[in-house]
């Protein structure tokens, strides 16, 4: 073979082989090792318990030297780098300090190994974004920073869209071999915890078997300063134990969570808590027995106690009886505000109905003054387009985490951090396709969610600059523009699927594409998107307000934003059907009508779509050629769905309002009702 055409193959391969390591390694590649030569001194004994996140440290850095020499003593003269465990410095338990020496390198303290990781990493995104500032100290402002799984015993992952669980299999754990690609990733945004199974618990996972898997997993995880938790199925004592009930004041199921405890602390020395979905969706709780979510509560949380373990119980609550259902979760959990025992914490939904695309804060925050509480949010794209649609969510989050409570001035973020007990979480996004995510775009989610937990006061866009910096390009004009679309995503998404504060109009089970249609003999009120957009001849919307026979859900919310919520005048635009049904021709302060409006949002939403197509292509060249075309054919579908949304939802309105539509639809009404049917999405991903 000809030496020019080898060498041509050679490249072809190598480029090959990076863009294919690029999102299989998540952000963490480096191809170009910016430091020149380190020797490093690192000063965690190696017999310790911390030899693991020593281990970590050095392979760190061995990913980031093109040289590397570990120093066995503090004395060899070569030594560059530091990474020291040192009492004196004031970082907190996980905090750091990174600072300049006089060798041309750098040196870490921290107090302990965690933070020694923490700051490696921190060190190594530096390195990797531009050049280190001379010296710097961070601290996460969250204690628990954890992601959600949730993986069932048989392997499937309920709303995961990126293949089947990185946990379990047929009814074991599975044990991957790159699971440390995950605790690395995890570990580089600071994230320190895991509950690796389902909300939606299986009793199973406390049995024998997985726990001896578990504890594997969790010695696996334990190097990168991660915990593992479990979600746990309130009915456990009976399912499990075959104790006659699971009533959390009988004495034999006290002590029976009690022993389960300890067994677990047995084997798992740092086990983090449990996560708990009680009497929500079906699922058991301490209601079953006339108790209360705060007597359940209380109960496995003084089992954990004595082990320093948590609880975080859901309040993710509502049924078809209780009427608004935006309401039941404040109508259940304010009454008990105050009695939960000190390491329970509260886990609420950033809105007060589910991930929708668009929805105010849930009135729970803030509200609860002397209860500890923590945020929830969603990574798996359940209802933004699944791994298929760009929609980068660190705008949502950071919407919601900075709206003003008016409870003691403090946004919604700030009441869950002035507590003893602070945490932030998100149901993760991971499944066992080889980037993760399902899509390369939807792995910065997981990235944003991360540095968020550890920092929630970085913008967005900062976030998705490092992000595509390590990910994609460093081409500051192709990090721009990917920048730019990314942060315009996540409003395309809400326009072309739920403008105006519509929610919950996607599909019945699957969650997918537009139904505001569905009827469904015999099936749950409140499933239903019927219930949510109250589309009549008159208008659309759900009146949560406190006139004309509303629910009144603003009531929920502090002054100003009470009168602000119940006014139409004064409700901000984006969210006014979530609060109102409007006329079809209500004008609104900006001289457009509600038709107009929805208009101008579903086609505008389409319009960013074809935009995002168009500002891609002229890329071409400046990111990896796979990362260009994986995200030029996503679009594609993308831009299909989209339609497919705005046409569905457009048209169906339209047989209420009988207004002519401002836009030329790709479907008929007919057409998208068809398109449900015609191949679901877990068939899709087999192609
Ligand atoms: C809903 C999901 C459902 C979850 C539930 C929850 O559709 O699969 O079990 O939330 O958070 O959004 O418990």
């Amino acid at each position: 073979m000809k030496r020019g055409l080898f060498l041509l193959l050679m490249a072809v391969f190598c480029s090959v082989l990076t863009a294919t390591a690029q999102t299989s390694n998540l952000w963490l590649n480096c191809p170009e090792k910016p430091i020149a030569s380190a020797t490093l001194y690192c000063n965690i004994p190696d017999k310790s318990q911390d030899a693991g996140t020593k281990t970590v440290i050095v392979n760190e850095f061995a990913a980031l030297a093109q040289q590397l020499k570990v120093a066995k003593s503090p004395k060899d003269k070569n030594i560059n780098y530091e990474v020291l465990i040192d009492n004196t410095v004031d970082v907190g338990a996980e905090g750091f300090s990174v600072e300049s020496n006089d060798k041309g390198g750098y040196t870490i303290k921290a107090k302990t190994a965690a933070g020694a990781l923490y700051g490696t990493y921190s060190l190594m995104r530096a390195y990797k974004i531009g050049k280190p500032m001379q010296k710097w100290t961070d601290m996460p402002r969250f204690q628990v920073r954890i992601l959600n799984h949730w993986d069932n015993p048989d392997g499937s992952v309920e709303r995961g869209y990126a293949g089947r669980s990185i946990w379990f299999d047929g009814g074991k754990i599975n044990f991957r071999s790159d699971i440390e690609t995950y605790a690395r990733a995890n570990a580089s945004v600071g994230i320190n915890g895991t509950v690796i199974d389902n909300v939606n618990a299986d009793p199973k996972v406390l049995d024998k078997e997985i726990l001896s898997g578990v504890k594997t997993i969790a010695d696996r995880l334990r190097p990168y300063n991660i915990k593992v938790y479990l979600a746990v199925n309130f009915s456990s004592p009976a399912a499990l134990g075959g104790l006659k009930t699971s009533d959390p004041l009988d004495n034999d199921v006290i002590d029976w969570w009690k022993k389960k405890v300890d067994e677990i602390y047995t084997l798992i020395p740092n086990f983090g808590g449990f996560l708990v979905k009680a009497n929500s969706e079906g699922l058991p709780g301490p209601m079953d027995f006339g108790r209360t979510h705060a007597d359940g509560a209380n109960m496995l949380a003084k089992a954990l106690k004595p082990h320093g373990g948590i609880v975080m119980w859901r309040a993710f609550v509502y049924n078809p009886q209780g009427g608004d259902r935006a309401k039941q979760a404040y109508e259940e959990f304010m009454p008990l505000d105050g009695k939960f025992d000190d390491n329970v914490i509260i886990q609420i939904k950033n809105g007060p109905v589910d991930f929708q695309p668009r929805e105010p804060f849930s009135p729970l925050f803030g509200a609860m003054k002397k209860t500890q509480t923590m945020a929830e949010l969603q990574i798996t794209q359940e209802y933004l387009g699944y791994s298929d649609h760009l929609c980068y969510l660190a705008t949502m989050w950071k919407e919601f985490m900075d709206y003003p409570t008016f409870h003691g001035n403090q946004s919604v973020v700030q009441t869950t951090l002035n507590q003893k007990l602070t945490a932030f979480s998100a149901v993760a996004n991971t499944g066992t396709m080889k980037n993760w995510c399902g899509y390369v775009m939807a792995q910065a989610n997981w990235y944003a969610f991360g540095r968020l937990a550890w920092n929630p006061w970085i913008s967005a866009r900062q976030i998705a600059k490092e992000w595509v910096m390590q990910t994609i390009t460093k081409d500051e004009k192709a990090v721009n523009t990917i920048c730019d679309i990314m942060m315009e995503s996540r409003e395309a998404v809400t326009n072309y699927m739920t403008p105006l504060g519509l929610h919950h109009l996607m599909g019945w089970s699957d969650h997918w594409g537009p139904e505001p249609w569905t009827s469904i003999p015999g099936a749950r009120e409140d499933w239903l998107p019927r219930y949510y957009h109250k589309a009549d001849k008159y208008g659309l919307g759900f009146n949560r307000s406190s006139k004309n026979g509303g629910s009144n859900a603003v009531e929920q919310y502090q002054e100003p934003l009470r009168s602000m919520y119940d006014d139409p005048r004064l409700c901000p635009k984006e969210m006014v059907l979530w609060f109102h049904h409007l006329p079809w021709n209500y004008c609104f302060n900006d001289g457009k009508t509600l038709w107009q409006s929805l208009n101008d949002h579903y086609n505008g939403g389409v319009q960013q779509v074809v935009n995002f197509q168009k500002t891609w292509q002229s890329l071409k060249g400046s990111v990896p050629e796979s990362i260009f075309k994986e995200v030029e054919g996503k679009l594609e579908v993308q831009l299909d769905e989209a339609q497919w949304w705005r046409d569905g939802c457009m048209q169906y309105f339209q047989t209420f309002s009988n207004m002519p539509l401002l836009f030329a639809p790709k479907y008929t009404l007919e057409q998208c009702k068809a398109k449900l049917r015609t191949k679901s999405y877990v068939e899709r991903q087999k192609d």
